[in-house]
């Protein structure tokens, strides 16, 4: 009997990272899609195509940007073919039952980077949320207007540039003021070594990666 060897997610996906990297540092956007229809046709979860995949590669991409080994011109081509999949990943990623219930999500005011506020909208809407993205540099001032607006049940902060803490900090104590019961989730990069203590608000909550993002998700449910 022929035996067949089957991958695991996480190999399918080690596996292809480096095609993967290849293809987005060189701006070849057909290349990313194909792959990452492979990843689908082997059954990886979208959370690990997100996190192993995408923010994996585009941290790489972040590195050879650093050290100079590729234009912002290339940095910004790879960010752009990320977000174009993840808008054709949308459709697979809402979940046919809704919960009723809404998260409004914004890259803090000055903070540019926006793919991983991205992510966190589609970890909600994978679990029935309404997710609605305000974008990168969300004023905070609209922030707060768009809050008394749409009366969500949860906003999410996302800050990559450490040097823009203290703009996460004002929004929280306006957000805090404004609404007292309302938990905040934050995250991002420039909250890695803070993060975790940032607060001591019980309902304020600093998420590291996706996977405890959405164990904290459902334990909303
Ligand atoms: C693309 C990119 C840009 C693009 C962003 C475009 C866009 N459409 O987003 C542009 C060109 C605008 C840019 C500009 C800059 N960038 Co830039 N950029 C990047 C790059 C290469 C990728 C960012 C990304 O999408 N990562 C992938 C996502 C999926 O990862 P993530 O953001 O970490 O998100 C995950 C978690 O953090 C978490 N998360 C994120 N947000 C939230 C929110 C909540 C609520 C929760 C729960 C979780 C959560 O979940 C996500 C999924 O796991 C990174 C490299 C890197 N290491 O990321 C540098 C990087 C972030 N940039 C950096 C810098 C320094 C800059 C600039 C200051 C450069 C400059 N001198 O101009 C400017 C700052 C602009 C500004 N005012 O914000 C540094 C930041 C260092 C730091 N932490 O302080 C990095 C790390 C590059 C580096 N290696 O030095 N950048």
């Amino acid at each position: 009997m022929a035996t067949e060897t089957l991958n695991s997610p996480d190999q399918t996906l080690a596996g292809l990272y480096p095609g993967f990297l290849a293809a987005l540092l060189a701006g070849d956007r057909r290349e990313c899609e194909a792959l990452t229809e492979q990843c689908l046709g082997a059954r990886v979860p979208i959370l690990a195509l997100y996190q192993q995949l995408f923010q994996r590669a585009l941290y790489q991409v972040g590195e050879e940007w650093q050290y100079n080994r590729i234009s912002v011109g290339n940095e910004r081509l790879a960010t752009a073919i990320v977000e174009g999949l993840l808008n054709r990943l949308y459709p697979r990623v809402i979940a046919p039952h809704r919960r009723g219930r809404r998260i409004i999500v914004g890259s803090v005011e000055g903070e540019l980077h926006q793919v991983g506020a991205k992510m966190v909208c589609d970890v909600f809407e994978m679990h029935g949320w309404e997710a609605l993205y305000l974008g990168a540099d969300t004023p905070t001032a609209e922030l707060l207007r768009t809050v008394l607006d749409l009366h969500p049940d949860a906003v999410g902060l996302s800050l990559s540039v450490y040097a823009h803490l203290g703009t996460l900090l004002d929004a929280l104590a306006r957000l805090r003021c404004a609404h007292p019961d309302l938990p905040v989730l934050i995250g991002g990069q420039g909250l890695r070594q803070v993060g975790a203590t940032l607060s001591t608000d019980p309902k304020v909550h600093y998420t590291a990666n996706l996977d405890t993002l959405e164990r904290f998700v459902t334990s909303l449910h």
